[in-house]
């Protein structure tokens, strides 16, 4: 890449052996299934996940609305953190397209719904409410700076979302990564999860493409919603070439990318004006914040970056993020932070 870019994962370029096997790649009318290329991402995607099926769908935003709109109708709710992707990012879709309302709650400092306000967040039959369909996790917690949900709390959930008769979705955009960082088997991480949505396009670099899974027959409706929602593809294997690099190889060296983070994060943190909760820094992600009184404002530090040719994500309440990726090596560690020494001062 032609910058540092720190901006985020989703800036990745294909690598150059996605690129061999996307000029190679079979493929056929995805929407007739005809695509053998996207058959076998959708099969061992569910493969690894431990699903029974899966769809390729264009982006984590159109996974996460595919899943909720199949689960959920006019009327329904779903649960999900008043800080993540779904209530935040996504233009409020579960509401414009589907007449689903979204109940927030707040999320705790690990990134986590607490159990007693989930419970108490679900609606109980009356003919005022609206129905609990689905609750809604984010793994890892990207809004709180990449966190990782533990394991047994996930499975908690699962438990509680099932005892009243809704469903678990995970947005899984980084799953990989909490994977990495948690040492636990994707798997294991969305056991008691109905649907998944994992993105082959942030860390692991594909040029486009998420994938949603679950049931045969959540797969079989899904694939109805994504061609309602315009997302049918067709000689789709092209970028499917590419996924299938991603889930097999991408995935497993993204702990080096953690690394780096935290090569990252202690070297920022040493910089007088600069603060980092570094046990926060669990994955690719550092949200460091300007202390008050520094010399220059986020907008003109990440400014004074770009002329250096260093981008990082915009300012926002005096918080900027940082996201290692791929495209991001060791050796880029000492010149970020040299450029970061030069501009706040
Ligand atoms: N996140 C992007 C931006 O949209 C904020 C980013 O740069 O982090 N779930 C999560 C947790 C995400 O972080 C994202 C993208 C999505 C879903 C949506 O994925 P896309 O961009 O493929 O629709």
């Amino acid at each position: 890449m032609n910058t540092i870019d720190l901006r985020s994962d989703t800036v990745t370029w294909p690598t150059p052996e996605m690129r061999r096997a996307m000029a190679e790649a079979p493929v056929g009318d995805d929407v007739y299934g005809e695509d053998p290329t996207v058959n076998e991402l959708e099969r061992q995607a569910a493969e690894r996940l431990g699903k029974e099926a899966g769809l390729f769908v264009t982006s984590g935003t159109q996974g996460n609305i595919t899943s909720i709109l199949t689960q959920c109708g006019r009327g329904d709710e779903i649960i999900a953190a008043d800080k993540c992707h779904i209530t935040t990012y996504e233009v409020g879709n579960p509401a414009t397209l589907g007449g689903v309302a979204t109940r927030q709650v707040p999320v705790d400092k690990d990134g986590l719904l607490p159990l007693d306000l989930l419970e108490a967040a679900i609606r109980l039959e009356n003919v005022h409410y609206p129905t609990t369909r689905l609750i809604c996790l984010e793994n890892t917690q990207g809004s709180m700076g990449g966190l990782v949900l533990p394991v047994e709390y996930i499975d908690a959930v699962g438990d509680l979302a099932h005892s009243v008769g809704a469903g678990l979705h995970i947005d899984g955009a980084r799953l990989f990564n909490a994977a990495a960082a948690s040492g636990c088997d994707v798997k294991d991480i969305v056991k008691r999860a109905d649907t998944v949505t994992f993105c082959l396009s942030k860390g692991l670099c594909a040029p486009a493409g998420s994938l949603v899974v679950g049931s045969h027959e959540f797969i079989h409706k899904a694939r109805r919603m994504r061609k309602a929602l315009g997302g049918g593809m067709r000689q789709a294997g092209i970028l499917a070439a590419a996924g299938l690099i991603a889930l097999n190889q991408m995935s497993l060296r993204l702990e080096e990318d953690h690394a780096n983070a935290r090569a990252l994060a202690l070297g920022l943190a040493e910089l007088p004006g600069i603060e980092i909760d570094l046990p926060k820094v669990q994955t690719n992600m550092i949200f460091l914040r300007i202390a008050p009184g520094a010399k220059h404002t986020p907008v003109e530090i990440t400014e004074r970056l770009k002329v250096r040719g260093i981008q990082i994500g915009s300012a926002y309440h005096n918080q900027f993020r940082a996201v290692t990726h791929y495209w991001i090596t060791r050796n880029h560690i000492p010149q970020i932070v040299d450029a970061f020494r030069q501009v706040m001062v």
